[in-house]
Parts: C-alpha cells; structure tokens; sequence
C-alpha cells in the first residue's frame, strides 16, 4: 500500500459513503499527546457585561419559556455556543426591580456567586435563600428554584452551570414549576444555614444525600474571616495557606468535607498585592471571577489585565499564572470534580507521559 495507490482515494471515499472514519487520519486530533481543547484561553469585562445585562433588562422580559435572563459567556474558540468551556456554563443573569423569575428545575447543577448588590432572594426547594455580595448559593440538579428582587434596584450575580457538560453526555432533564414563587418570605438564614451553617457542629437530626450539600449558601463573611486568617497565621510563620501571601478555600458540603455539588467544585482565593502564583496545568477546566482587586492573567504566556468583576475562561491544560496588583480576592469554579472522580485528572506535575522513555 502507497500513498499514490488511487485504490486509497476510493477506499477514503467509500468509508465516508458507510459512515466511517479510519484512525490514522485523525489520530494527532482524537488522542493528542495532552489535552487540545477547542475552547481559549479568554477575558470577558464586566463593565461590559453588566452594560449589556441592564439593556437585556429594558428590553427582554423574565417568564416562563425562556425562563431567565441569563447571558452566557461564549467562548471565542467554540463558536455559536455558549459555552465558557467544554464543560462550564458562565452566565450573567440580571433581574430588574420587583421582577421574579419562575420555579423550575433540571438534573444540571447550579451555583450563584454574587459580585454585587443584594435584595434577592432564591428559593431552593421551598428554603428562602437571601443573596447577598460575596455569598455562594447552591442549586443542586433536581432542586425546584425561583429567584425573586424585592427591591427597587435591579441586580445581576454570576451562574455557573455543568449545562454543556450535560448536553454532551445527554443526560438533560427539566420540569417546569408552578409559574408564582408560592413563598416570599425573606428571611436572613435559610432553614439549612440555620440547621448546617456552624463551624464544626453536625446537627444529629439532620437529613442529607451524600451528593447534595445541606448548605445553600456559603456567606462572604466567612469566606473573608477564613481567608484573613489564612494569611495571618502565614505571617506568623504557621502552615496552612497555599503560599506566602495566597490563601485559599475550598467551598464544601458540610456533612461530607466534599465538594460542593457532583460535578462542580469551587474556591476563593486571595493574593497579596505583588504576589503570584506558581505556573500550573490541570486536565480540567475553570472559570475564575475576579471579586475585587486587580492584576493579570497569565494564561498560555498571554497577559490579561483583570479588575473587578472580569471574568477568565481557563480551558483544560492551559498553564495558568495569576499576579496581584491590588490585593486580589478570586472567586474560580470548574469541573475538577468530574475528572477527579473517573482518574483522569492529572497535572504538568502528574502526567505520566512526561516521565523519560515515553513521547519524544
Ligand atoms: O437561574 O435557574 O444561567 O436554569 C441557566 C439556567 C440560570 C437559573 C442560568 C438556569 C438558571
Ligand atoms: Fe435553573
């Protein structure tokens, strides 16, 4: 066999004709030697989006069928979908004064992280959740929501969703909800803040799935105390955070130390200004929004200038390095959980085929 046989042409031309595709021509594509996503390295504004948001708020109604008004990031290198990454649905989702957006639920999982504002409230499985700047709200697949403004200023919050991790397993389920939030309490803990959300204690008769964490919400004023902490025994010279001046957190189910929904893991960062990170890779993707603060991204060598609010997509194997200029707070979730828990989660530290003898 040549590559001049024409008998080869044929043999391409009726493979295409039965519905078939040889390896040998796609090899490098279907098994790269690390991970070549699709999807970029990439930074949206937030000036921008919040601008574009408000205007979607004057002109496109919040009701049932569209559901919400939710404005995905699409990401440049997967063009027509909006998709962060291959797996990470980022959205901004606006609610104007007053407005309230309908209950639903779906089998894909859910979290809110909130930039700014307050007066909102999500109701997850008939528990009234307040959110309020700073906080991480949980809505696990299959719980009913509704969100609702009582207040006479309209607020926008991040949602991150596994949605296109979803579609490309097809594993999409959804169920409408009656079309009025039948409670519109707005009390200061939810019910699971109140059995759940204390350091350490596990209430005896609380009830939980080992998949779906008992909190819904995780408030900024516990975030921000860990975080000092952090950095303070750090300065005392005592263990405990990632590296002179970065401290971070894992945001977990409290009854299993976990993370906090199946398929989505989440962290908030803080770097002291004029320290970075080390450079890293993992086989998993992320988006990270900056919470306050300022500096740079470095992601594959390219720097991305980030303030307040911007948001960064990190696609699976992009080397990351981030910079604080002004002491910086990030907020980052990605799918680690998913690679995690079927062993295919490895970093430029871990990767077997660097090891001498393997690729050229
Ligand atoms: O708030 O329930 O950004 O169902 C995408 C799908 C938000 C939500 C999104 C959703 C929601
Ligand atoms: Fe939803």
């Amino acid at each position: 066999m040549t590559a001049h046989d024409p008998r080869l042409d044929t043999l391409h031309r009726d493979f295409d004709d039965h519905g078939l595709i040889p390896l040998w021509t796609q090899r490098e594509d279907l098994m790269p030697t690390v991970p070549r996503p699709s999807a970029v390295p990439h930074r949206w504004r937030w000036k921008e989006l919040y601008e574009l948001a408000a205007r979607a708020g004057e002109l496109v109604p919040v009701g049932r069928g569209g559901e919400r008004r939710a404005i995905a990031l699409a990401n440049p290198g997967l063009p027509g979908l909006p998709h962060a990454t291959a797996t990470l649905w980022a959205a901004v989702q606006y609610l104007g004064p007053r407005e309230a957006a309908p209950v639903h639920r779906h089998a894909q999982n859910a979290f809110r992280f909130v930039l700014e504002g307050e007066g909102v409230w999500t109701i997850v499985d008939g528990d009234p959740v307040a959110m309020r700047r700073g906080d991480l709200l949980l809505t696990p697949g299959w719980a009913w929501h509704g969100h609702h403004n009582t207040t006479d200023r309209p607020m926008a919050w991040l949602d991150g969703l596994d949605i296109p991790l979803s579609n490309a397993l097809n594993t999409e389920f959804f169920q409408f909800g009656p079309g009025e939030l039948e409670d519109r309490s707005t009390p200061v803990h939810s019910r699971g803040e109140r059995l759940w959300g204390h350091p350490g204690l596990r209430p005896l008769g609380g009830e939980t799935v080992p998949h779906r964490s008992p909190l819904a919400a995780y408030r900024w004023e516990h975030t921000d105390a860990a975080l000092a902490a952090q950095l303070e025994l750090s300065d005392e010279g005592h263990p405990g955070a990632v590296a002179p001046g970065h401290a971070a957190v894992r945001f977990a189910n409290p009854a299993t130390g976990g993370d906090v929904l199946p398929t989505l893991r989440a962290e908030m960062h803080r770097l002291r200004p004029g320290t970075g990170t080390a450079p890293s890779r993992e086989s998993a993707s992320s988006v990270w929004q900056v919470f306050q603060g300022s500096g740079v991204f470095h992601l594959d060598g390219r720097p991305h200038e980030v303030e307040q609010g911007d948001l960064v997509a990190v696609p699976s194997w992009t080397e990351v390095r981030v910079e604080a200029r002004a002491e910086l707070d990030l907020f980052r979730f990605g799918d680690q959980p998913v690679s995690e828990r079927l062993h295919l989660y490895l970093t430029d530290a871990t990767n077997p085929a660097t090891a001498p003898g393997g690729n050229r």
